[in-house]
């Protein structure tokens, strides 16, 4: 752990922008840089980021994960059953309004609602989903993410941000020169982001939400195997993003970090680094297959990107439906 340590003490932000703080590295993102990516819009192309939020989603493979369970609350049927059933249903106080509904006119409607892990598919990771030794970001103490929610570093602190910023695709696949994905086996580098960086002729600059396209999302949807390894950031790139002042990292993948850790005693390494120490929030699963294609063809590889979390009280992630303009 002696390398983990020092990288945590070298990539620690806590404090740099004040004790108060819970917005970690989105201050890296100011009006003037939300100007520049406002700028990068030249043709209208819109990219949704997002996956589908349904019962094929990529959990299941973890027992504390599941699919998005999807129920009709009201639909046709209940209207034309209560006009024929009505009656027998007089003491029950919603069939009675939902009849009154149809009997006054033409009006029908439908209601459903949604039951699933707010990290089910496409997210943001709130700086509070991962702390260690009883710490939050910014040493927030661990024991204020109750049962009630997260009072400190939670998902709704940071609505403030938008979050919009520059967005910069580093395309690992086609560096590598893979035909779908990057297998497991041989986690990203920061080099190999240096070199996606310089062979797309894109500068990553402060502020910017890099995403990184690993290939891992595009095989999910040939195997349905939510479980599918493949290869992820190497831990060693939190400092790369550390030294570039990145504000956010998404990957098209379950974890941003490479799936299997190389610090003795620590599971996901990255995240406690990138969440924890440096207060950088991760996104996942975020489908990254048709923007990388178009800035392959148009060889752009920065955009405005738009990715607001919903404001979920005390919630240490949220679902979101990021979009990349061009
Ligand atoms: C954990 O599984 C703890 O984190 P994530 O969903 O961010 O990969």
């Amino acid at each position: 752990m002696t390398d983990f340590r020092r990288t945590a003490n070298d990539v620690c932000n806590w404090g740099r922008w004040g004790d108060d703080d819970e917005l970690g590295t989105l201050n890296f993102i100011t009006a003037e840089k939300v100007q520049q990516a406002a700028s990068l819009v030249k043709h209208g192309k819109v990219f949704p980021l997002g996956v589908d939020f349904g019962s094929s989603g990529p959990q299941g493979a973890f027992q504390y994960r599941q699919n998005p369970t999807h129920v009709m609350t009201i639909d046709g049927g209940d209207a034309e059953a209560l006009r024929e059933f009505g009656p027998k249903w007089l003491k029950n106080p919603t069939a009675v309004q939902l009849s009154g509904y149809s009997e006054s006119g033409p009006m029908r409607f439908n209601d459903d609602m949604i039951i699933m892990p707010l990290q089910a598919a496409t997210q943001w990771d709130a700086l509070s989903h991962v702390y260690y030794e009883d710490k939050l970001y910014n040493g927030f103490p661990a024991t204020s993410v109750t049962s009630l929610g997260a009072f400190h570093c939670g998902i709704d602190k940071v609505d403030v941000k938008g979050i919009t910023s520059r967005g910069v695709l580093l395309d690992i696949v086609r560096l590598r020169g893979v035909e779908t994905f990057c297998e497991l086996g041989d986690p990203i580098t920061p080099g190999e982001l240096d070199e996606a960086a310089r062979k797309q002729g894109v500068t990553v600059q402060r502020g910017d939400i890099v995403l990184v396209r690993t290939g891992w999302w595009a095989r999910f949807l040939e195997t349905g195997d939510g479980a599918e390894p493949g290869a992820g950031l190497d831990w060693t790139c939190a400092s790369w993003l550390h030294d570039h002042e990145v504000a956010a990292v998404a990957a098209d993948n379950l974890m941003v970090e490479n799936p299997v850790s190389a610090v003795d005693d620590a599971i996901l390494p990255m995240h406690m680094l990138c969440l924890r120490d440096m207060g950088m929030m991760l996104g996942e699963y975020w489908d990254l297959s048709a923007l990388a294609a178009d800035c392959a063809a148009d060889g752009v590889y920065e955009f405005q990107l738009i990715a607001p979390p919903l404001r979920i009280t005390g919630a240490v992630g949220s679902p979101v439906n990021p979009i990349a303009i061009k």
